[in-house]
């Protein structure tokens, strides 16, 4: 039987959170489960490596693919680890050429020749929604068939890259098997939510649709661009049932770009998870622009859904509207009055150093979420994919500082006028002690704890986030 190794490359939670490592997540490789459990179904002896949740080294990463010994090796990457993916790749077919090296996801969607072309451990790479275009590639290598004409796919040619248009998306999300969660380490013990995101343990995530409608300039969305699509409410409830019962899992937080946006499949999750009394607790994301009426915050509510996290970004309207975030501080105000009135929590997820910022948007952005009934922020720094919009012309406005193993969104890659990486790195620390150094957010936090579990996770991210405030300035 032919065999597959799918690859996460190494990454340290160090790399991927910086300080605030400890109250970082460890969540599966979605698109990886998908894919292997496709190229599983197809008859293929799947395997994934993930060696970002094994905590490998890239030399054991490379010796781990090499002892399984794959007629393929499919990495996955984001702009963060394809140089670490690439690097595996490169020592894999240095000693075994004879193995494939395929490579898929935001990365090389966004820049698929320029990927090609830096890193030649690539022999293939997959564009945009990887599942049937894998299966056709894998299918024609192991029949030793022409590649060239299969949609979504890059190959060599030569020193030159040969690029196939891209593949249409698939209509029917519930076409695809279930996402192959039994091929991953062992899911309720190496993987996790960030402590601030659970109310009980075991923990992870789920995505069930793909595509936003958002056009926000510093978001790249090659890969599912504006179409949005969305397994069904009875597939969605079976992989709920599958995870709690095959795995145990007691927390689901759904990373979809915007939960909120299929309407009528919301009421029936609620309506079915209510009716067939699934026990879990549950968060989703949602753009505050398309909160639901509050009866159906409190169906949600009812069904074990405890925190909706909302995309705020900044304080100041000039920038939302600047980067096309499409919606006001009005409607971001009262998404968050609309839904603690349904009784439920609130995480907004701001930047910090956009193209516009000045020390004066800072100090707005602060006052309006420290106004706002907000329970909890995450602040992370704007940063310029190469697949973003506004990647063309992101240097007006600032510094780019293009070296991909910084592109964690945790560290200051983009440097607006007027700044440095240190007073961003200052200001970051300064939003997180303004909000969460009041007495309602520590008080709303003891009054969350629920088990020991969740007390020890939260007492060590509440320690990497006190040590991360209160580390002197280098
Ligand atoms: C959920 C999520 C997470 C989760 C889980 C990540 C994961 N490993 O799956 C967590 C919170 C852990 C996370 C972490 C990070 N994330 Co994230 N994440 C997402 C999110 C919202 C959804 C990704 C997803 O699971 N989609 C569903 C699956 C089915 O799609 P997929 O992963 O794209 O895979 C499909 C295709 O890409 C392709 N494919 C993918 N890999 C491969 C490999 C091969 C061989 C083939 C053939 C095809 C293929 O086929 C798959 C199936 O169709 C995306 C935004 C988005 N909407 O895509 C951001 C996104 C991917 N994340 C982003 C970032 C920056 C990060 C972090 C660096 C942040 C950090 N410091 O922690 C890390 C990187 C960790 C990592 N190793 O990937 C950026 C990446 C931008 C970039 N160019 O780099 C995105 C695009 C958000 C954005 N719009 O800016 N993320
Ligand atoms: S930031 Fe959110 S709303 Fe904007 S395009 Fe990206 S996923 Fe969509």
């Amino acid at each position: 039987m032919n065999k597959i190794l799918f690859l996460n490359p190494p990454l340290s939670t160090q790399e991927r959170y910086g300080a605030l490592a400890a109250a970082g997540a460890m969540e599966p490789p979605h698109g990886l489960t998908y894919l292997a459990s496709v190229m599983r179904e197809s008859g293929w002896d799947t395997h994934i490596l993930d060696a970002e949740a094994l905590r490998l080294n890239e030399s054991e990463a490379v010796e781990r693919t090499i002892s399984l010994s794959p007629e393929i090796v499919a990495c996955t990457a984001v702009t963060l680890s394809i140089q670490r993916a690439a690097a595996v790749a490169a020592a894999v077919k240095k000693l075994r050429p004879d193995i494939i090296t395929i490579a898929g996801g935001v990365h090389l969607t966004s820049q698929p020749n320029e990927t090609m072309l830096r890193f030649p451990s690539f022999d293939y790479g997959v564009i945009g929604e990887g599942e049937r275009t894998l299966a056709e590639l894998a299918a024609a290598l192991s029949d030793n068939q022409e590649t060239r004409g299969i949609p979504g796919v890059v190959s060599r040619d030569g020193a030159r890259v040969h690029q196939a248009p891209r593949r249409p998306f698939i209509k029917e999300l519930d076409t695809l098997p279930m996402p192959a969660w039994d091929l991953l380490p062992h899911l309720p013990r190496y993987y996790y939510l960030p402590p601030q995101s659970i109310q009980a343990t075991p923990s992870t995530s789920l995505i069930t649709s793909r595509g936003c409608t958002g056009r926000c300039i510093f978001c790249d969305t090659s890969v599912f661009r504006n179409v949005c699509r969305a397994h069904s409410a009875e597939y969605v409830v079976e992989m709920i049932r599958t995870l709690r019962h095959r795995f145990g899992i007691r927390e689901i937080l759904f990373e979809d770009d915007n939960f909120m946006i299929f309407g009528r499949r919301l009421q029936q999750l609620t309506e079915l998870m209510t009716r067939e009394g699934i026990t879990l607790s549950w968060s989703c994301l949602a753009r505050a622009d398309m909160m639901p009426d509050p009866s159906v915050l409190q169906d949600m509510r009812r069904a074990g859904c405890w925190q909706i996290l909302i995309g705020i970004e900044s304080g100041c309207q000039e920038i939302l509207d600047f980067e096309k975030k499409g919606i006001t501080l009005e409607q971001i105000e009262d998404a968050v009055r609309r839904v603690r009135s349904a009784g439920m929590r609130t995480k907004g997820f701001l930047m910090l150093g956009h193209p516009m910022e000045t020390e004066e948007t800072i100090k707005r952005t602060l006052r309006f979420v420290t106004r706002i009934p907000l329970d909890d922020i995450s602040v992370t720094f704007f940063t310029v994919f190469p697949g973003a919009p506004i990647a063309e012309e992101a240097s007006r406005y600032g510094r780019v500082i293009s070296d991909f193993s910084k592109m964690s969104v945790f560290q200051p890659t983009f440097i607006p006028e007027g700044f440095t990486a240190e007073k961003l790195d200052l200001y970051a620390r300064y939003y997180l002690k303004k909000f969460y150094l009041r007495p309602r957010i520590v008080l709303s936090y003891l009054g969350r704890m629920r088990s020991w579990r969740q007390l020890r996770a939260m007492l060590k991210g509440a320690c990497a986030l006190l040590g991360h405030l209160f580390r002197r300035h280098a």
